[in-house]
């Protein structure tokens, strides 16, 4: 759209003044974030109803992503950078004397999700819309978001995230679209006249689903997308008998995330919200396309679902169900129609976070459901076991050992079953669904994970995007494969200064934040060395801190380095106790490290509390080393890894997920790997001939390092200290931190020297930042529409081209 400054200055005062009635100067920060946004909104209403019409007019394929979560961060800024106003707002502002970036910080980020998996959902329904794809995301719409991390003497609390306090500018509340999702009670099934079944309910618990739509707006296009996510709420005639109990009894079903990532959690609450927003997705899906077609036959060929790991697996006994009972199609066709629409996703390779009910738990909360899922599992193996045999037909059959098992669901219930980098994917096939893929080989393939640049470098890194707009022009805003260009400046050395300068900007203004939030005053020429993404044992923050104890070892005894900072954030799940562990520690060498000044000339450590989308867009900028050290064969895929790389900063990585894949993209020299691969330690494993003591025994700088966690070196983690400890050499490491120490060290030896000079290393981050633009989630998507939803990308500027 276009919008002069002047226009919107006139514009913003006037709705400043309806709503508060109260001119810009009266108006508190809070006030003026509410009514840029308002103001933005009512911008976006119209090209989000004209996208409707066309989809349905055009009767364009839709695809619907479901997914438990969606962090889509902050929405003002990136909804003026898509609509194509954000330097005239700005200037705008500027005008008026307020200050842009102080509006924006007012906005609360939604953070209706743990980590990569729902960072993923949201940066593909921005891409989806960027793309001019129809493509809808389904959720909840939880009250409260993940728990607020803060630090008390070191360890990790969690407060309520309240997100929703002063409102969801955003949302439009759709009472009219409301469904009704039906738990427990028991089902009678009934032959009626036509010959079909009536299926019946008795007894259920009804609860009223109501969707809150939000705007998904594209890049300069015109298109706007819808995200829905769910609310719910007691029935509307729910009688008198109702009690208040029932009432907080289903107002509980979206109130809180789970706070878990790549962790299974066997909570009933959690089946309860997977069934809750499956079931009402489904609905609404079916009721849309039943206004306009007057049988199921082609549903089909207008709508892909797909799920996002296996928390809406119910989706697909759920559209039988529809299909069957309320659509009266017969249960070879609704397979047919079932099959070709859904298509998962799998996220990890952990076998703890392979999804799993018990089966009496599960009967009870949805027993129609579990029925379906009977019947499937019946026909499976009438059919399988045959060509297959009883036992491994009894290993992924979706019932067995009392449990429903989403995983093995999903798989037989899906047309398509992606990992989300080439290694997982493969590993898919070899490992975890083994047999499956024995079964049904086609459904296989891969999908790497992409970011959005949008976010990462246009709207977190302005002097790197303004250098770029300086050095190849603006193309690489819109495709970001442009900035392949790069590579013609990589020996331009006043260019290579520049990158260095807009690199040491970012550095200061992080080094600024830093004082603010946690009053540490670090040094803006170190090294920024980051790891950002949850805590978990096979992330392997440990192995950076057992890095910073030979450091502080080594400083101690008189070692001259390069000075690093290394940046931390991370949630732990407040029931995992070891990463918990690991916090408290992380905290303690911290101060440690930069309460002793012999050291802090060198060595610095800041753990940033409350890490979430809107701090990553801070951190991420200023970052030199990109921090990727997963054991080989656990991280998928890992998304942190390229949105640091399109930073330009190093990355320092295993041989795992994503990171496999920025190495070749790169180049050996641009990239610095180390540690085990996964056939190493694949080979341990058969073998099992892994003693993590013999490395203790044999390194003595890795004896040093870990006798600090044990020796009082470290004030104040007694327990912490012996339980890793003890995780290590009692429990014998199940994550190779002690194998891999010393190739870790000896890569961060290479990265030290190579800092020494500054124009190698500007050009090495040239490097990373030329080729980032192909994990731009842009072309996942696209790869996704092509390959797997079968469904056109279309603008309505290729309407005016055509
Ligand atoms: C994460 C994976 O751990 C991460 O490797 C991946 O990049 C991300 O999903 C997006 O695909 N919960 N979170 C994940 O997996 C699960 C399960």
């Amino acid at each position: 759209m276009s919008l002069t400054k002047e226009q919107f200055i006139t514009e913003f005062k006037d709705i400043a003044l309806k709503l508060y009635a109260a001119p810009l100067d009266d108006l508190s920060t809070q006030q003026l974030y509410q009514a840029l946004a308002l103001l933005t909104r009512s911008y976006i209403g119209q090209p989000w109803a004209e996208t409707k019409k066309r989809y349905d007019q055009e009767e364009t394929k839709q695809v619907f992503y479901f997914s438990i979560e969606f962090l889509p961060g902050r929405l003002l800024q990136s909804n003026l950078l898509n609509l194509g106003i954000l330097s005239e707002v700005e200037a705008g502002l500027n005008e008026l004397g307020l200050r842009p970036q102080k509006i924006f910080d007012a906005e609360a980020d939604p953070g209706l999700g743990n980590g990569g998996l729902g960072r993923l959902a949201s940066a593909f329904m921005d891409a989806m819309a960027s793309v001019g794809m129809a493509g809808n995301g389904n959720g909840i719409r939880y009250q409260y978001g993940l728990f607020k991390q803060a630090f008390v003497n070191g360890y990790q609390v969690e407060l309520p995230d309240d997100w929703m306090r002063n409102g969801f500018a955003w949302e439009t509340r759709k009472e009219n679209r409301a469904v009704t999702v039906k738990f427990g009670g028991w089902v009678e099934l009934r032959p009626s006249r036509s010959g079909n079944l009536r299926v019946i309910y008795h007894n259920t618990d009804d609860v009223l689903a109501v969707p809150y739509d939000v705007a998904m707006v594209g890049y300069h296009n015109q298109v706007v997308n819808n995200l829905r996510l769910w609310s719910a709420e007691a029935p509307i005639n729910a009688g008198t008998d109702f009690t208040l109990e029932q009432k907080e009894r289903i107002n509980q079903i979206t109130q809180i995330l789970y706070p878990d990532d790549s962790d299974a959690s066997g909570k009933q609450l959690r089946l309860r919200q997977e069934y809750f927003f499956t079931s009402a997705g489904i609905q609404s899906i079916v009721r849309h396309y039943r206004r306009t077609h007057n049988s199921m036959a082609g549903f089909a060929d207008r709508v892909a679902i797909h799920i996002n790991d296996t928390h809406p697996a119910m989706a697909i006994p759920e559209l039988m169900r529809v299909l069957m009972d309320d659509e009266h199609v017969s249960w070879d066709e609704a397979w047919r129609i079932t099959l070709k629409v859904m298509s998962y996703t799998n996220h990890t390779l952990l076998s703890e976070a392979l999804e799993v009910w018990p089966i009496d738990m599960f009967s009870g909360m949805v027993p129609r459901i579990y029925q379906i899922i009977q019947e499937i599992d019946r026909r499976f193996r009438l059919v399988f076991v045959p060509q297959f045999g009883q036992a491994m037909i009894d290993r992924i059959a979706p019932l067995g050992n009392g449990q429903v098992r989403m995983a093995y669901l999903a798989s037989i219930g899906s047309h398509a079953i992606n990992g989300v980098a080439p290694i997982h994917s493969e590993l898919l096939k070899k490992d975890v669904l083994h047999d499956l893929y024995q079964i049904f080989p086609e459904r296989f393939n891969n999908k790497t994970n992409g970011i959005t640049p949008r976010r990462w470098i246009q709207i977190g890194d302005r002097p790197l995007s303004h250098l770029l707009d300086k050095k190849i022009g603006t193309t690489w805003r819109k495709n970001p494969l442009a900035l392949r260009q790069l590579h013609d400046f990589a020996d331009d050395t006043r260019f290579l200064d520049d990158l260095n300068a807009a690199k040491a900007e970012n550095k200061r203004a992080l080094a600024k934040y830093i004082d603010q939030v946690v009053h540490v005053k670090v040094d803006p020429d170190a090294i920024f060395d980051v790891q950002i993404k949850r805590l978990h044992a096979y992330k392997r923050q440990l192995l950076h801190v057992l890095g910073i104890l030979d450091a502080y070892l080594a400083i101690k005894r008189g070692e001259k380095r390069p000075k690093r900072l290394h940046i931390f954030g991370a949630k732990a799940a407040p029931s995992y106790v070891y990463a918990k562990e690991i916090i408290k520690v992380m905290n303690a060498v911290a101060d440690l490290v930069n309460g002793d000044p012999d050291v802090s000339k060198y060595l610095q450590v800041v753990f940033l509390p409350n890490y979430g989308v809107t701090m990553a867009e801070k951190i991420i900028p200023a970052a030199d080393i990109s921090e990727q050290i997963s054991t080989a064969g656990k991280e998928a895929s890992g998304t942190s890894n390229m949105k640091l790389m399109s930073a330009g900063a190093l990355t320092l990585a295993t041989l795992d997920g994503a990171n496999i894949e920025i190495k070749d993209a790169v180049g050996d020299d641009n990239v610095e790997i180390f540690g085990l691969t996964e056939e190493e330690i694949a080979g341990y494993y058969q073998r099992g001939d892994y003693h993590a003591r013999d490395f203790y025994d044999q390194d003595p700088r890795l004896h040093a390092a870990l006798d600090m966690l044990v020796n009082g070196q470290i004030p104040g983690i007694e327990t912490e200290g012996r339980d890793i400890f003890n995780s290590l050499l009692t429990y014998n490491d199940e994550y190779f931190v002690l194998a891999d120490f010393e190739s870790y060290l000896a890569a961060n030896e290479r990265l030290d020297k190579l800092y020494q000079q500054p124009r190698i290393w500007a050009k090495k981050a040239l490097a990373n930042i030329a080729e980032s633009g192909r994990f731009s989630a842009d072309f996942t998507v696209q790869r996704y529409g092509r390959e797997i939803w079968h469904v056109v990308a279309k603008t309505p500027e290729d309407d005016h081209e055509a």
